[in-house]
């Protein structure tokens, strides 16, 4: 199948990478070499998440990171998997995850580490002891000249991103990115041999979809805006009949799902806790660049996502994305 972009099912990674720098004359590889590393990430955290039962990486690693959350076992290998396959390509001078407090500065890559790379490498983990789908999300940026190593070099709005995406460790493997002009393309692990195969060419958010998601549990911590928009996307009907209620409780498995089928995820803030529970930089900003390159929309209540210019690197956001008219309809309740 033919995808907008010319592109053809069961095309190689490797493959739709080397055809995308074909694309770009002046390029010089790097964009397309640190994908490949982000590829290798994903089959090592593949092959840990998918053998945790066996080899004893189940269960939490008793300490807690930066946020305060209890560590799993598993959270600790991926972020060192994706730093070392980051910085064995010798191209990133700056990673910032979820699991450290302080960005890592590769210094000797001062002179050819052109990118800092955001990413959160196993988002949801707790579900892993309950066989549940998680994800590892990345957001990459190039460095601006003579800004390298400081905070506002980092603290950049999303809309800066050259690429972001995430890895989907489920009944299949599945890497979904997006370059600046890529489109939204989706790659399936053929574990055997250790490639991604594109599966989703040219993915694209339906305008409105049936479902919508977030943890009513959380009721009593909104607002009466937020409970609002909640209400309004629980009894609207769309296609002549009531939405369904979906939510995962794993980010990536719930905004995959809302970028395959449409409707809407939501995270809201709290009265409080105004910020919410998501991250701004590796999980909304990702995710926020992918919705909006497939035709959707992400914001926080009051502002798009990918305006939005953190004050810290693990600030938190409330989080609206999915189909555009969806995101359009709460921010228009949330906004009287
Ligand atoms: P709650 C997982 O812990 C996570 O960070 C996201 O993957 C997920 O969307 C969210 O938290 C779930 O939070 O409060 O509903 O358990």
């Amino acid at each position: 199948m033919e995808g907008r972009r010319n592109v053809k099912v069961g095309m190689s990674l490797t493959a739709w990478v080397l055809r995308q720098q074909s694309l770009h004359p002046g390029a010089r590889g790097e964009l397309s070499i640190l994908l490949t590393h982000v590829a290798l990430a994903a089959r090592m955290i593949a092959h840990k998440v998918s053998q945790a039962p066996l080899t004893g990486l189940i269960g939490q690693a008793g300490n807690v990171n930066v946020q305060g959350e209890e560590q799993a076992k598993l959270d600790i290998v991926a972020d060192q998997v994706f730093l070392d396959a980051m910085m064995t390509s010798d191209l990133v001078s700056t990673l910032v995850s979820e699991e450290r407090e302080e960005p890592a500065y590769v210094s000797e890559h001062w002179g050819r580490g052109h990118y800092t790379v955001f990413y959160d490498p196993l988002d949801g983990s707790s579900n892993i002891d309950v066989n549940v789908t998680v994800g590892s999300i990345f957001g990459i940026y190039r460095h601006r000249p003579n800004d390298r190593g400081r905070l506002t070099d980092l603290l950049r709005p999303g809309a800066d991103q050259v690429a972001a995406g995430y890895v989907m460790y489920g009944a299949s493997t599945i890497l979904v990115l997006a370059t600046e002009d890529s489109g939204v393309q989706g790659f399936t692990l053929l574990p055997e041999v250790g490639e991604f195969f594109l599966t989703h060419p040219d993915m694209q958010m339906p305008e409105v979809g049936r479902s919508y998601s977030c943890n009513e549990s959380r009721q009593p911590f909104w607002s009466d805006e937020v409970r609002r928009v909640v209400a309004r996307f629980r009894e609207e009907e769309v296609g002549g009949s009531k939405r369904t209620a979906r939510y995962v409780g794993s980010l990536i498995a719930d905004f995959h799902r809302t970028l395959l089928k449409g409707g809407i995820f939501m995270y809201p803030g709290e009265v409080e806790k105004p910020g919410g529970k998501l991250r701004l930089m590796y999980e909304a900003a990702p995710l926020g660049f992918l919705a909006e390159a497939a035709g959707g929309g992400a914001h926080d209540g009051r502002q798009r996502i990918l305006e939005k210019v953190a004050d810290t690197l693990h600030e938190r956001t409330p989080l609206f994305i999915g189909s555009k008219v969806d995101v359009e309809e709460a921010l228009r309740i949330l906004n009287p």
